[in-house]
C-alpha cells in the first residue's frame, strides 16, 4: 500500500483524531513545526484520546510541517534516504501527494510571502540519468564496491573494448619521466597476452628473491617497465593477476589488481581557511579537528604510499603537500611560513600561499571561515602555479576538505584534469537550524549563501567523497544526513533546489579517521606514559595559585572528574554542560567538571561566536556558584598533554563527556575512548555510530541537561559501588576504537579507493561531462556573482 492510500484510510477510520491534530499544529500559530514538535504535539493528543496506530506511524514519518491558511504540507521520510510529500486540508481531511518543487514553494510563501520573482530551480538528476547508482540504503556510502561490480561486469561483456581500455590505463603511467609498467603501449590484447606468458616462463627459470634492478633488462625486452613487483615473485604475482582478469574478470580480482598499480605518488591537499600548523593551533577559531585529522592522515598516507611503490619495485620518494593560507598575522604559529616539512614524514610538506587582493596586495589577518569565499579564485591560482612547482607537476589525488577547501579542489581537478576527492568534516547546513530558508537573516554574520553554493559545486563535482561515518551521508532513522540535508531546499530570493544530491550515488565512501595511537593510547599503558607530564596536569588542574588562564578550583581534588575539551563554538555546547552541571546537587556531590576550552577573557578572542560563549560560561558560573566544583581552563594543550591528561582522568576513575548539539564525527570522543575513558557524548551526529550505547560509552541527550546530569550520576554511583562497571565500558570504549577507528584502515582504504575510481574515470567515461558544463555554468552565474556581493560587504 503507497504513503497515500494508507493515509486516507487511516484518516478515514480516524477522522476526529486527525481533525483535532491538525488544529492543534495550526493552534501553534507557527507555520514551520519540525519532527519534535510534531511529535510532541501528538504525544500530548494521545493523553487525552485514544491512539490510532495509522495515525502514530505517519506522524513519527514526518521530517517537518509547513501550516498556512488552512493547508498542511509535509515532508516525510519513511526510511533512511527516502522521501515523499503530501498535503492535507485542515477541512476536507483528504491527502494529496505533492512534488517536491510544490513543498518547497509552499515552504517559501508561508515563511517569506508571495513573490512574482520567477525562481532559479537547481537539479541536478537529469544528470544522473542513465549513470550506475546504488539501489539499497544500507549500501549507502560504499560506492566503491559498488562501482567495481557494476562497471566490471558491464566492461567485459564487451570483453574486448574492456580489455582494451585497462591496456590502454595501465600504459599511461609514468612518475617523474619514468616509464612504468608497459615500456611499449600496446593494444593488442593477444600480443600483450604473449608477453605476459613469456615473462612468466622467464620468471620460472629465475630465484623467487630475485630483485627487479636484476630482472629489468630482460623485462624490458619483453616490452614491461617497473611497477609490476620489487622482486620475482611478486613480479609473477601480480602479471598472474592480470592474466586472470584477461581471461575471466571479476570485481575482486579487478580490486587487488588495481590496488598494486604504482599511479600514486604525488599528492595535493587542500585545507585553505584556517590556522594550519603543527604547534599552538588547535582550539583557534575554525581550527580545530580538521588540522589534526590531516596531520594524521598524511603521515599514514605517506607510510602506505611508500610501501606500496616499494612493493611495486618503484624507487620513487612520494610526496604530499598540504596547501593552506599563509598568514601574515601568526600570532605564536609558524602560518607565516611558506613552507614546512610535517613531523614525522619524509617528503610530506605544508605549502601556504597567501590571500592575495585585487592590486594583489597580501592580506595580513585572519579571515573567519564564514567570510572568506572572495579570495579562493584567486587563491586557486596562486596554488595551482605554486604547488605544480612544487611538485614538479600535476598531482595524481587532489583532496579537498570542508567546504573551501573542496571549493578549490574542484576549480584546480577541473583545471588540471586530476581526480578529486572530497572530505567535508562538517556540514554547516545540519547545525544551524533553518539556516536555508532564514538565509538573508543570517547573511551579515554567516553567509550561507556563499558556503552551500560551493557544497553544492563541489560535491557534484567530486569524483569520490570521503565520509567518516554512515550518518553523514544518510543519517539515520529518524535524522537525515548531512549530505542529505543537500539534497532539496529553498534559498528564498536566491534559489530552490529540487535535487542537489543523490546518496545513492556510488561516489560516496565510508572511511573513518582514527586516533594517533602514539599519542591516544590506553591508561594502562604505564610502560609508554609520559610521567615527566603529570606534574604540569596537576597544577593545571589544582593549583590555583599558579599563574595560568583560569576559573574555578577544585576545593574536593579527590572526587573523580568529568573532563572535556573543545572550541568554545556555540554548536559545542560546553555550556549546556556547565548547566546540567550546575543545576544537579546529584552530580556536583559525586563529581568535579574540568573543562578545556576557549579563553576566559572575552577580549582576547577574536570570534564572534566564542565571544558570546564566553561571557555565557562566566554567567553560569556566578549563577550556579560553581567556582568550587568547575576547573574551566581557558587554553590550548599541545597534543601530548591533552593525551596525558585523558589518562591522568582515566587513573582517577573520571570520563569524558562530549556534549554537542551536533557534531560531524568528533576526535576528541575517539580519542578519549582509545585512552580507556568511559565517553558520554551527543547523540546528534557522528558519535551515535562510534559508541554503542551502554557498551562502549553512552549516548546523551544535549537538550536534555537533567537526564545527561542523571545518567552521568547513576554511573558514579554505580561504579562507586561496583568499579567493575567503571572497567566495563573502558574496555568496550578500547575495542571500538581498535576495531574501526585506526589510520593504517584508513590509508589502506584511501589509496584502493583512489587508484579505482581514477581507473574507472580514465576507461568508462565517468566524466560526467554534462554536469561539468553544468557545474560551470552555476560556480559564474551564482557563485562568483555572491562572493563578489560578499567582497563589497566586508
Ligand atoms: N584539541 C587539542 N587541544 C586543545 C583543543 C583541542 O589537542 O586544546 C584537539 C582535540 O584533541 C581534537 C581536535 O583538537 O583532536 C578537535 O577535534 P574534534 O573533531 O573533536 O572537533 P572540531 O574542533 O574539529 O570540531
Ligand atoms: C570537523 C568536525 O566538526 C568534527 O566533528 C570532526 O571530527 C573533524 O572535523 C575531523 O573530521
Amino acid at each position: 500500500m503507497t504513503t497515500i492510500d494508507a493515509l486516507t484510510t487511516g484518516i478515514q477510520q480516524n477522522r476526529d483524531a486527525v481533525y483535532t491534530l491538525l488544529r492543534r499544529y495550526f493552534s501553534t500559530n507557527r507555520p514551520l513545526l519540525l519532527q519534535s514538535d510534531l511529535r510532541d504535539e501528538l504525544l500530548e493528543l494521545e493523553k487525552e484520546c485514544e491512539r490510532s496506530d495509522a495515525l502514530h506511524k505517519f506522524v513519527f514519518r514526518l521530517q517537518e510541517g509547513v501550516f498556512c491558511s488552512s493547508w498542511a504540507y509535509f515532508m516525510l521520510r519513511p526510511d533512511v534516504a527516502k522521501w515523499e510529500f503530501v498535503r492535507i486540508h485542515q477541512e476536507q481531511l483528504i491527502p494529496e501527494n505533492i512534488t517536491v518543487n510544490e513543498f518547497l514553494e509552499f515552504k517559501e510563501t508561508t515563511i517569506k510571502g508571495e513573490t512574482t520573482e520567477p525562481v532559479l530551480e537547481i537539479d541536478f538528476d537529469p544528470f544522473n540519468r542513465g549513470f550506475p547508482k546504488l539501489k539499497e540504503s544500507r549500501s549507502i556510502g560504499q560506492g566503491v564496491i559498488f562501482l567495481n561490480r557494476q562497471l566490471s561486469s558491464e566492461m567485459f561483456t564487451r570483453i574486448e573494448t574492456g580489455n582494451t581500455g585497462l591496456l590502454h590505463f595501465l600504459g599511461v603511467h609514468a612518475i617523474d619521466g619514468q616509464q612504468l609498467m608497459f615500456s611499449s603501449n600496446s593494444h593488442n590484447i593477444d600480443t600483450m597476452r604473449n608477453q605476459l606468458r613469456r615473462a612468466l616462463e622467464m620468471l620460472e627459470t629465475v630465484d623467487e628473491t630475485t630483485p627487479w634492478s636484476e630482472l629489468t633488462q630482460k623485462m624490458n625486452q619483453l616490452g614491461f617497465a617497473p611497477g609490476w613487483g620489487h622482486d620475482a615473485a611478486r613480479v609473477a604475482e601480480t602479471m598472474n593477476m592480470l592474466m586472470d582478469i584477461l581471461e575471466a574478470p571479476s570485481p575482486s580480482a579487478l580490486e587487488a589488481f588495481l590496488a598494486r598499480i604504482p599511479m600514486i605518488s604525488r599528492l595535493l591537499i587542500l585545507s585553505p581557511h584556517g590556522f594550519f600548523g603543527q604547534d599552538n593551533v588547535l582550539g583557534l577559531p575554525d581550527t580545530g579537528g580538521q588540522v589534526v585529522y590531516i596531520l594524521d592522515q598524511v603521515r599514514a598516507l605517506e607510510r602506505e604510499m611508500r610501501e606500496r611503490l616499494q612493493l611495486q619495485g618503484v624507487q620513487v620518494e612520494p610526496k604530499i603537500l598540504i596547501v593552506t593560507r599563509l598568514i601574515p598575522e601568526a600570532g605564536d604559529t609558524t602560518s607565516n611560513q611558506r613552507l614546512e616539512k610535517v613531523s614525522g614524514c619524509t617528503n610530506t610538506w605544508i605549502l601556504r600561499v597567501p590571500f592575495r587582493k585585487k592590486n594583489g596586495e597580501i592580506i595580513p589577518h585572519w579571515i573567519s571561515r564564514f567570510e572568506i569565499w572572495p579570495h579562493l579564485e584567486t587563491f586557486a591560482l596562486d596554488v595551482k602555479h605554486e604547488a605544480l612547482a612544487e611538485l614538479g607537476g600535476r598531482p595524481d589525488l587532489i583532496i579537498g576538505n570542508y567546504s573551501d577547501g573542496n571549493l578549490v579542489a574542484t576549480l584546480l581537478s577541473q583545471e588540471l584534469g586530476v581526480t578529486q576527492c572530497n572530505i567535508a568534516h562538517a556540514l554547516e547546513k545540519t547545525k544551524y537550524l533553518h539556516s536555508d530558508i532564514y538565509w538573508q537573516e543570517n547573511e551579515d554574520k554567516y553567509h550561507f549563501s556563499c558556503q552551500y553554493t560551493a557544497d553544492l559545486l563541489a560535491m557534484n563535482a567530486a569524483d569520490f567523497i570521503v565520509a567518516s561515518t554512515y550518518q553523514e551521508i544518510a543519517g539515520t532513522r529518524e535524522a537525515e544526513g548531512q549530505y542529505e540535508s543537500y539534497r532539496a531546499f529553498s534559498m528564498p530570493g536566491l534559489y530552490r533546489v529540487i535535487n542537489g544530491i543523490d546518496l545513492f550515488d556510488p561516489k560516496f565512501n565510508i572511511v573513518s579517521p582514527g586516533a594517533d595511537a602514539e599519542i591516544y593510547f590506553p591508561y594502562t599503558n604505564q610502560a609508554r606514559r609520559l610521567h615527566s607530564l603529570i606534574p604540569e596536569i596537576e597544577a593545571l588542574l589544582f593549583d590555583d595559585t599558579a599563574n595560568l588562564p583560569a576559573r574555578g578550583y577544585l576545593q574536593h581534588p579527590d572526587k573523580p572528574l568529568i573532563f572535556t575539551m573543545a572550541r568554545l563554538d556555540r554548536i559545542k555546547n560546553i555550556t549546556g554542560l556547565v548547566k546540567a552541571y550546575g543545576a544537579s546537587q546529584r552530580l556536583r556531590s559525586l563529581a568535579n567538571l574540568v573543562i578545556v576550552g576557549g579563553k576566559i577573557d572575552p577580549r582576547h578572542s577574536s570570534d564572534h561566536e566564542e565571544q558570546e560563549q564566553i561571557q555565557r560560561m562566566h554567567q553560569l558560573m556566578d549563577q550556579y556558584q560553581l567556582d568550587t566544583q568547575v576547573r574551566w581552563l581557558g587554553m590550548r594543550l599541545d597534543k601530548n598533554l591533552a593525551g596525558e591528561l585523558y589518562r591522568y582522568i582515566a587513573d582517577k576513575q573520571g570520563i569524558f563527556v562530549q556534549p554537542a548539539l551536533f557534531e560531524a564525527f568528533g576526535l576528541t570522543i575517539i580519542e578519549a575512548m582509545a585512552s580507556g575513558l568511559p565517553t558520554f557524548a551527543t547523540r546528534y551526529g557522528g558519535p551515535l555510530e562510534i559508541i554503542q550505547h551502554n557498551q562502549s560509552g553512552f549516548h546523551i541527550d544535549p537538550n536534555q541537561g537533567a537526564t545527561t546530569a542523571d545518567l552521568i550520576a547513576d554511573f558514579f554511583e554505580k561504579t562507586r559501588d561496583d568499579p567493575a562497571e567503571w572497567q566495563r565500558l573502558s574496555q568496550g570504549a578500547l575495542d571500538r576504537v581498535a576495531s574501526r577507528y585506526t589510520w593504517k584502515l584508513y590509508a589502506e582504504r584511501m589509496m584502493t579507493l583512489s587508484r579505482i575510481y581514477s581507473f574507472w574515470k580514465f576507461v568508462s567515461g565517468l566524466e560526467r561531462e554534462e554536469n561539468d558544463r553544468y557545474l560551470n555554468m552555476f560556480y559564474h552565474l551564482q557563485f562568483r556573482p555572491l562572493a563578489n556581493k560578499l567582497a563589497h560587504e566586508i
